[in-house]
């Protein structure tokens, strides 16, 4: 089959092509699995930061006002635990919203806490550095990296004698399966010393249709949302996938507990990917598997972190939005 003129077939990329970047490695790798996926974290250029501030503002959304009426209780207890003048590092901060009212608790102290973000959106990070502007006194770093980087880059970043917290808020944790999950916790922990913190929000079970209506919302935000990482593709790889022939789907994965995002080819179909030097086929169903978002229990929560070597010291729930944040502390010996 012959795609658009212009487009290489697959014998005419050369066997020799290397992928320029990440990105290029990870889409040449992830569409040629079966199923395809791609990683979540490429949903999140300038646009696909945007949109996910206005999934943030749906009402069949909830994940994050629950949250941010959370930390108003909760915020003041962090502080009461975390003394001294602390090192607090969040991970994947957004528009700085959440860490400006968990700052804001620290506010009265003499010594004011160093805020250090991670995030992989320049643009976010550009947005959150601006909103934890207003806070006098506190001193604030940013890392434009993944988290893996970011954690390993801090050693150099952490003033010496402070204490470390660490957040990963808005149920971040849910794109890891329940392994790799622990797996990075352990990896937040490492980062850091006996006696550190971490704040974790997550998502909680759910009735099934509250779920899927959440990642697929009626003004379809969510589609947008998705659909952008194509957008994505075309505009940083040359790709040439045309958008009304993918569709978003959502869907509950109850053996997994987590809701899937899919974006799914309506009919037969190769896209040529220049830049990651692929032509990928699909069949008419066939979906790439863009995101997982992994909802929990209480008790699961407080098993991941135990498993990751973490302490459950506090625990605040939103019994109606079905959302919890949870103070654990990195064990000592
Ligand atoms: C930012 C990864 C926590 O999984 O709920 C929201 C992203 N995707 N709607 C989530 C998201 C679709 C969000 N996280």
């Amino acid at each position: 089959m012959n795609g658009p003129p212009g487009v290489p077939s697959p014998a005419a990329v050369p066997p020799s092509a290397q992928p320029a970047s990440a990105l290029a490695a990870d889409v040449r790798d992830g569409l040629s699995r079966t199923p395809k996926q791609l990683p979540a974290k490429y949903l999140y250029d300038e646009l696909g930061s945007l949109l996910f501030e206005a999934i943030c503002a749906l009402p069949w959304y909830r994940v994050t006002r629950a949250e941010i009426a959370l930390l108003a209780t909760c915020a003041p207890r962090v502080a009461h635990h975390v003394t001294g003048e602390p090192f607090i590092v969040e991970l994947g901060p957004g528009n700085g919203d959440k860490l400006l009212r968990l700052a804001e608790a620290f506010g009265a102290r003499a010594r004011k806490p160093h805020l250090h973000l991670i995030d992989i959106s320049s643009s976010a990070l550009a947005a959150a550095e601006q909103a934890l502007a207003r806070l006098a006194g506190f001193t604030v770093t940013v890392a434009h990296a993944t988290y893996d980087s970011g954690l390993a880059q801090l050693a150099g970043v952490r003033p010496h004698a402070a204490p470390m917290l660490t957040l990963l808020l808005g149920s971040n944790v849910g794109n890891f399966d329940d392994d790799e999950a622990v797996a990075f916790l352990r990896l937040v922990r490492e980062a850091g010393r006996a006696g550190d913190w971490l704040l974790l929000g997550a998502d909680l079970v759910k009735p099934e249709r509250d779920l899927v209506l959440a990642y697929d919302d009626p003004l379809g935000v969510t589609a947008a949302f998705n659909r952008n990482l194509l957008v994505r593709l075309n505009r940083e790889l040359g790709a040439s996938f045309d958008l009304d022939q993918f569709d978003h789907r959502a869907v509950w994965n109850d053996r997994h507990s987590r809701v899937e995002m899919h974006l799914v080819s309506r009919l037969p179909q190769q896209v040529a990917v220049p830049g990651a030097g692929i032509v990928a086929s699909f069949a008419a169903g066939e979906s790439i598997w863009t995101e997982s978002s992994c909802k929990y229990t209480l008790a699961g929560i407080a098993s991941l972190g135990t498993a990751a070597g973490f302490r459950l010291r506090e625990q605040w729930l939103d019994t109606d939005a079905g959302f919890a944040l949870s103070l654990f502390q990195s064990a000592r010996g």
